[in-house]
């Protein structure tokens, strides 16, 4: 079903208003143009002929096995084949060929331990560590097309399990650590996966935090369910906490690895066999598992890197604060990365433990070059006060990158200046977990960078803003980002699911890829991205669905309904805000201050279990009535001028006009 008017949130006019008269302009300095990678006859040269472009791309960033001869297979749109015939390996692209390239001594990980623990790791010591994994996870009878689930914190086995999976041609699902047992479980189920890849913990603000349960909880056998197709877990030893052990399912991963042969051939695959499945929320409850194959996400991500970051894997130390359990820390901290040969920095921990300059630490202690992270952390930063980098040494970082939401001006100029010593180009990055790799972006070195806007599709990508009529909108014009021509690391699919891909992605336009995302073009047809269009919340750059939350919400006892909101919030960029109607008495009991604490309190927890603490609300308002429309459709959009303290907009459409009247007074209430 279409999305009508009434639910569908336009693009905010007076943040838009307020974009536009950002002017401020930073062109690249003729020293960094001079050395970039990226030249400017990379657009010419995109838009001459596309298709070669990418073939040459592919050529030159990885080694083929087989070669391809065909470069896209467009035939059987939407879901798109490239290199189709090509033959190669993506964790020996990641590692085998740079020790053979004679590289094997080179740093590819330095690994920094929340409590301080540091670990190098070598491309020849990556080469044995997961040629090591894979045998182990052959001899855990693992094979091609199995799918593996991982669930680890920020560890070098993060990277080597995910490589590892690669290697044996059995694709991964990484299911972010902060999730709870049951979104866990979903996963492992949807993904019928074979093997769990988990740890002991991890560590977390100066404690160890246990995850090792939440894996046996969603494993246990439930009644009308159906029985697991896990056969193993295997369990990093991070903490040296307890765990509960199942004997013949839990294998410790430092045993099997020890007995396994430090030798092992990749097993070859085609360049569009399935490199892994990513979930993620969509406009429903149920998260949608993106699907990525090999050839051309590879091809694409190596191509972002190199570019985007200007990478010089010989002298670069490279830093992206991206957790692999989301895209950016697959394709910006596995495999880009590692394809291109870098030095990187893993981190396991917060910036804020044990003291708010931990990340700056971590910079000066590595010359980290460029960095690469998100507006929330920005902005945390910031509130934190610019007193606390001043005390570290940053002027290694050349380039500095922002991904997972819009940047506002002010966060961009603060990142420019304090930690960018007001020479480090910013490259506001725009892009999806279905586009795999960064989309739109400022190339540094070539293009004036504006405060706030990730401006042009880069070379060999087509992008465009367009009406409800899908016609391109003029310079100065809003609407809805579409991609027009298929791209090498676009996602292939849905998880078992192609009908919701067609239906999510290609049916509201034509043959134009929807991205959910309301775009805006200035006078110089520059892109401004202006947040997502759906029923989608993007809080500290995770992306969290509205209904996935309402369903976690009404499967409380106490709960009737619930309509939860993004509000605009000045760190996370927005905050989760949930409408309740409570049952019965539970409604006389959230009306005194003691009631209501412990009524936030329950559905707050409920919430962390259900899915897991991000997707948490902020603030819980318990109302009488939820504004519908005549086809019972929440107005979300009048919520959130509720929640973010707005006169509320037009209601007209609503089936009882009266219900925002009642809302707000009810609010107005004290207690
Ligand atoms: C990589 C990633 C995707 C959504 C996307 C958009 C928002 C990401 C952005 C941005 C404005 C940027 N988004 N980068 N918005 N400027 N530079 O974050 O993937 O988790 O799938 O989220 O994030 O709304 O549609 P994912």
């Amino acid at each position: 079903m279409r999305n009508t008017e009434d639910d569908v949130p336009q693009p905010e006019t007076s943040s838009l208003e307020n974009l536009l008269h950002e002017t401020r302009s930073f062109p690249p300095t003729p020293e960094f143009a001079a050395q970039a990678n990226a030249q400017p006859g990379l657009y010419a040269e995109a838009s001459a002929g596309r298709l070669a472009f990418w073939a040459q791309q592919a050529t030159e960033l990885l080694t083929w096995k087989t070669p391809f001869t065909e470069t896209l297979d467009w035939s059987g749109a939407p879901v798109a084949r490239w290199f189709g015939d090509g033959i190669l390996n993506a964790a020996y692209n990641a590692v085998d060929r740079h020790v053979e390239a004679g590289h094997g001594d080179r740093v590819a990980i330095h690994f920094e331990g929340e409590g301080g623990d540091t670990r190098t790791v070598t491309y020849a010591d990556l080469q044995r560590e997961v040629s090591r994994a894979a045998n182990a996870l052959a001899a855990l009878g693992v094979e091609k097309g199995d799918r593996v689930v991982i669930y680890l914190p920020m560890l070098v086995e993060s990277v080597v399990a995910m490589l590892a999976c690669a290697r044996i041609g059995a694709p991964h699902s990484v299911v972010f650590g902060g999730f709870s047992a049951d979104a866990l479980r979903s996963r492992i189920a949807d993904a019928e996966a074979k093997l769990v890849i988990t740890a002991d913990g991890g560590f977390r603000r100066g404690a160890a935090s246990p995850l090792k349960p939440a894996v046996d909880e969603a494993l246990e056998e439930r009644e009308g369910e159906p029985a697991t197709t896990v056969q193993h877990v295997l369990v990093v030893r991070r903490t040296g906490g307890d765990v509960a052990w199942t004997e013949h399912r839990d294998v410790w991963w430092h045993e099997a690895l020890e007995s396994a042969d430090v030798r092992h051939e990749p097993v070859w695959v085609d360049a569009e066999h399935p490199l892994f499945i990513l979930y993620t929320s969509g406009t429903t409850g149920k998260p949608k598992g993106i699907l990525h194959t090999t050839g051309g996400y590879l091809t694409q991500a190596a191509y972002t890197h190199r570019n985007v970051f200007d990478l010089k894997p010989e002298s670069d130390v490279y830093w992206c604060t991206a957790d692999i359990g989301w895209i950016t820390g697959h394709s910006y901290v596995t495999y880009a990365p590692l394809i291109n040969g870098a030095t990187q920095v893993v981190y396991e921990g917060t910036p804020d433990s044990p003291h708010r300059g931990r990340w700056w630490e971590i910079v000066e202690k590595y010359g980290v070059t460029i960095l690469y992270t998100a507006p929330t952390a920005i902005r945390t930063c910031m509130k934190w006060g610019e007193d606390i980098p001043a005390q570290f040494d940053l002027s290694s970082l050349r380039v500095l990158g922002s991904v997972g939401e819009p940047i506002n001006p002010e966060a961009w100029m603060w990142y420019r200046r304090v930690i960018g010593g007001d020479k480090a180009p910013i490259v506001d990055t725009w892009w999806q977990t279905e586009t795999g790799a960064i989309m739109i972006s400022p190339l540094p070195g070539v293009t004036a960078t504006k405060p706030g806007s990730a401006q042009v599709a880069l070379p060999g990508i087509v992008a465009d803003v367009v009406d409800d009529e899908a016609h391109s909108v003029p310079n100065g014009g809003g609407g809805y980002l579409v991609l027009s021509e298929p791209w090498p690391s676009m996602l292939r699919g849905i998880w078992g699911d192609l009908e919701r891909f067609k239906d999510t992605y290609w049916s509201r336009f034509e043959g134009l890829y929807f991205a959910g995302d309301g775009a805006k073009k200035d006078e110089d047809g520059d892109i401004w991205l202006l947040g997502r269009v759906d029923d989608v919340m993007n809080v500290s750059g995770h992306r969290l669905s509205t209904t996935e939350i309402e369903s976690a919400l009404v499967s409380h006892e106490i709960v009737a309904e619930a309509a939860v909101v993004g509000a605009a919030d000045d760190t996370t960029g927005q905050a989760v805000v949930a409408f309740v109607i409570l049952r019965g008495e539970h409604a006389d009991k959230a009306a005194t201050p003691e009631g209501s604490d412990e009524v936030q309190l329950t559905l707050r927890n409920h919430v962390a279990k259900e899915i897991g603490p991000i997707a948490k609300p902020r603030r819980i308002l318990v109302v009488p009535e939820l504004p519908k429309t005549r086809s019972g459709k929440i107005m979300r959009r009048l919520l959130r001028d509720v929640a973010e303290n707005r006169t509320v907009g037009d209601a007209t459409t609503l089936a009882d006009s009266s219900v925002m009247d009642l809302i707000s007074a009810g609010l107005a209430t004290p207690g």
